[in-house]
């Protein structure tokens, strides 16, 4: 199964996104990493020329909300991006940021998955039981 991860928007926290990387392959996804810096319409580019399962973002210096925002409209640009799995996780807001909160701002936005100051491993575990119940 194959998974398009990076950090969005002008965030260059990289440390994650080399674990995330590196744990994606132990679990058996083919890996695409765009890195730090990475363009919501970047994602999407890359999502479409790799026909990727799964979109994991990460963000960590609390910027998140800006720079994804505009995903339900990107989506509703592409019929084929019905069937990708939209992930994201990290601090998804500046300061502590409420998860309750967060969550469902974040899945409004176009996410099916949303972690914030989650860590890594919960997270793909989730990933993975979300595949399977959906029978990816
Ligand atoms: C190292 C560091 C830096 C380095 C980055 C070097 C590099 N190239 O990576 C430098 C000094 C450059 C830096 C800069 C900045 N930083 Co900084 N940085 C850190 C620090 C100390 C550690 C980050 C790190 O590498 N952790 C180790 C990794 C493994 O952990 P992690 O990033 O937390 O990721 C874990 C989880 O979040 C999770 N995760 C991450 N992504 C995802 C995705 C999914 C789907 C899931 C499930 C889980 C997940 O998995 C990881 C392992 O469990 C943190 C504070 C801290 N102690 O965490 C601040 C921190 C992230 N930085 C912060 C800030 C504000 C900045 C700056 C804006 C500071 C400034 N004013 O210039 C700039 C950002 C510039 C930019 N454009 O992005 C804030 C973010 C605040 C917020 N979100 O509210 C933090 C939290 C510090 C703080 N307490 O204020 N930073």
């Amino acid at each position: 199964m194959k998974v398009v991860t990076g950090v969005v928007g002008n965030d260059i926290h990289v440390v994650a996104n080399r674990l995330i990387d590196i744990s994606l392959q132990a679990r058996g996804f083919e890996v695409f990493n765009l890195g730090v810096n990475t363009y919501l319409e970047e994602f999407i580019d890359a999502v479409i020329e790799t026909n990727a399962d799964v979109l994991l973002i990460s963000s960590l210096n609390g910027e998140a909300e800006g720079w994804c925002r505009e995903l339900k409209i990107l989506k509703s640009k592409y019929k084929n991006l019905k069937d990708v799995v939209f992930m994201i996780g990290g601090n998804l807001a500046v300061g502590e940021g409420d998860a309750s909160v967060l969550v469902p701002k974040f899945k409004d936005y176009g996410f099916d998955l949303v972690f914030h100051q989650t860590d890594l491993n919960t997270g793909l575990d989730e990933l993975q039981k979300y595949l399977k119940e959906n029978k990816k």
